[in-house]
């Protein structure tokens, strides 16, 4: 993530990665403020092991892109919101990427931080069939959990 304002968001895809037993590291790093940091991360990633990369940043969102730009690996862009624009900003820096570098790009907020996680546990259990089985059972909870008549709440 771009910076550490952006966990608040970016800690919602942690946590299903936690529940889905995915190893990860959480980190920031910005475009803007640690461009060295930036480049250093993406050259290596696939090196050190990373396999997918989520990348959540606000406003003037050049994270994502950049991260792209400089790693093989598929990134995807979680639009953080902003207090000035809503995040309107943020999605339309992450997902209009020109043709050639991909940036998979989520839901502004919570639930793109949460989509991020499980498309993410969705391409690595293409290749892992213990996780697959625990991205079913997630999803299987989820859909148990949806009441068919609603209730009032205080
Ligand atoms: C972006 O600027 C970050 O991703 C963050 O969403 C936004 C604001 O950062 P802070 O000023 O809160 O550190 O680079």
């Amino acid at each position: 993530m771009g910076s550490q304002s952006d966990w608040a968001t970016m800690r919602h895809a942690a946590e299903i990665l936690e529940v889905l037993e995915i190893p990860h590291k959480a980190l920031i790093v910005s475009a803007h403020r640690t461009p060295d940091r930036l480049y250093d991360f993406a050259k290596g990633a696939k090196a050190a092991g990373f396999k997918v990369i989520i990348a959540g940043a606000g406003g003037a969102a050049h994270l994502p892109g950049m991260t792209a730009a400089m790693t093989p690996l598929p990134v995807f862009g979680v639009p953080v919101e902003s207090k000035a624009l809503s995040g309107q900003d943020s999605l339309l820096s992450i997902v209009q990427m020109p043709a050639g570098i991909p940036v998979g790009t989520l839901a502004i907020g919570k639930a793109g931080a949460a989509n991020a996680a499980l498309l993410a546990a969705a391409v690595l259990a293409l290749n892992d069939t213990a996780l697959a089985e625990r991205l079913d059972g997630w999803r299987a909870g989820q859909t148990a959990r949806v009441a068919v008549v609603p209730v009032d709440q205080p």
